[in-house]
């Protein structure tokens, strides 16, 4: 395949990158990547052991002494670069995040351009990494506030966004004068691999150390573990599942580490009886069924106003009976396959704990099977009657279900379901009135990350701030001011004059 090539993809590849060299150990086990798409074998990945790991860690130490005092809009230059590299093989990288992960071309390409434009915004980031000043109680002292540098920065990556999620993290953590140390998912490691050659040409280019980007694909219970207890690693982000976020947080807030933490959500959509139902429909098909309802912020629940809930109903059955399931590289095709054969028995089994439960699957729901559908990762997206309380309700499933809620009354009932989980990712109303979209955005509103209106809940722009509360782990990557927390913040107080008078007018004379 011509795209694998492109990218510096073989048959063989090693896993550990120290920015300009793969360590070549062949000892820790080989993953074997086929494609969710067609089951076919892609390549296999070398895991780094530990000492690779001790490696790899020491030449990102080694490259931060170096470019913490690069002046940040000089390593805004390197972000840019890497940007237009990123321009170059967009195409490629895209393909390939498609056919490893199983998204649909268009938004693997998507993924790569959300990694151009979190360089472009970097960039401009650079040259702003602003402080404050303060005025001083005491006279002739100044007071202003700083940003430095932290140290190696080291994300931690999830299956769903083999790429775009890392530069996120990256490219910030970059022009604040941070290194990396990548850990992807060992179930897209190809896609790491491809992207960790394109930001070595741009370091090579530049003559920069090698240690600003590097890379270690391990287990999980080795690597993944010497990660979160290495107390030179100041900050580590993760994305991934409530569960792991939980340990992570545990592990590292004990070494007083610090973590920024993207985990579960259960994003819901508010449909009031004032919703425009024209633009409501495809916001919620492709929330719940885009990316086969594995993002993050895929829709999992539709809460309804009664006075409109039959027609919805209606409306959405027929939305999902239109839709093409099916090798996602083909753009026809509205949906793909599930990561692998595992996320297939979640689907199914957490339809199986809806019946339990009372609940209705009124749609979809089968695995399939036959020509095309080879791989077994495909399956037809769900829509279920439910009730929030449910316990499968209250919890994420990695797959394409949507739970249809009905609510009466004022939206502040709808707000109420809602809220009524423990994650807090992203949500959306669906209304013109007015006082419904205040009161939505409002104290007492959304309780959510994201909250927004007459819009989707994925498919958020890199220039807002990015994360949720509760058990989505607070966190924020992205925009607005997340570049903050890649960053160590220092107040530096000055005394220019000749007295040394105390703060609170203490006196002490000697
Ligand atoms: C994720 O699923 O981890 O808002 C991230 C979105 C994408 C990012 C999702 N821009 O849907």
């Amino acid at each position: 395949m011509e795209f694998l090539k492109q990218l510096g993809i073989k048959e063989k590849n090693f896993g550990c990158s120290t920015g300009q060299n793969w360590l070549e150990t062949t000892t820790e086990g080989e993953l074997k990547i086929y494609s969710p798409t067609n089951g076919k074998y892609i390549g296999s990945v070398y895991q780094c052991s530990e000492a690779d790991y001790e490696k790899v860690l020491d030449t990102a130490i080694e490259a931060f002494k170096y470019w913490r005092m690069v002046p940040a809009p000089n390593r805004g230059e390197v972000v840019r670069q890497i940007g237009l590299k990123l321009r170059e093989y967009k195409r490629p990288l895209g393909t390939l995040v498609s056919y490893e992960m199983g998204k649909s071309l268009q938004e693997g390409m998507g993924e790569v351009q959300e990694m151009i434009d979190i360089c472009d915004f970097a960039v401009g980031q650079s040259r702003q990494l602003y402080g404050h000043m303060m005025v001083s109680e005491r006279p002739m002292h100044r007071m202003y506030d700083q940003y430095h540098p932290l140290g190696v920065v080291a994300t931690i990556s999830a299956f769903n966004f083999p790429v775009a999620v890392w530069s996120w993290n990256a490219m910030l953590a970059a022009i604040c004068g941070d290194t990396n140390l990548w850990k992807p998912s060992s179930k897209v490691p190809l896609s790491a691999i491809a992207t960790q050659n394109i930001i070595a040409e741009v370091v090579k280019e530049n003559n920069l150390p090698e240690g600003l980007f590097t890379l270690v694909i391990g287990r999980g219970a080795t690597i993944g573990e010497k990660i979160l207890n290495d107390k030179r690693i100041p900050l580590i982000s993760v994305t991934g599942s409530t569960r792991v976020g939980r340990h992570a947080g545990e592990v590292v807030q004990r070494r007083f580490g610090r973590t920024i933490l993207e985990l579960g959500g259960n994003n819901a959509i508010i449909m009031t009886p004032e919703a425009d139902l024209k633009m409501a429909m495809p916001a919620v098909v492709f929330g719940a069924v885009g990316t086969a309802g594995q993002r993050c912020t895929s829709t999992r629940r539709l809460i309804v106003h009664d006075s409109i809930y039959a027609k919805v109903k209606e409306s959405l059955l027929k939305a999902y009976g239109g839709l093409k399931i099916g090798d996602p590289l083909d753009e026809n095709n509205h949906v793909g396959p599930l990561i692998d054969k595992n996320a297939v028995g979640d689907f199914t089994k957490a339809l199986e704990r809806l019946k339990v439960e009372g609940g209705t699957v009124i749609y979809g729901g089968e695995v399939l099977s036959g020509e095309g559908y080879e791989s077994g990762c495909y399956v037809r997206p769900a829509i279920a009657e439910a009730d929030n309380k449910y316990e499968i309700v209250q919890e994420e499933t990695f797959a394409p279900i949507l739970y249809l809620l009905k609510y009466s009354g004022n939206v502040s009932n709808a707000i109420a379901i809602q809220n009524g989980v423990e994650q807090g990712l992203s949500s959306s109303i669906f209304t013109n009135n007015m006082r419904e979209v205040e009161e939505y955005l409002s104290a007492v509103g959304s309780d959510c990350g994201i909250a927004n209106v007459n819009i989707g809940t994925s498919g958020a722009e890199i220039g807002g701030a990015f994360g949720g509360e509760k058990e989505t782990g607070g966190g924020r990557e992205s925009g607005s001011e997340s570049w903050k927390l890649y960053m160590r913040l220092q107040t530096n107080t000055i005394n220019w004059g000749t007295q040394l008078p105390l703060a609170q007018g203490i006196k002490f004379d000697i």
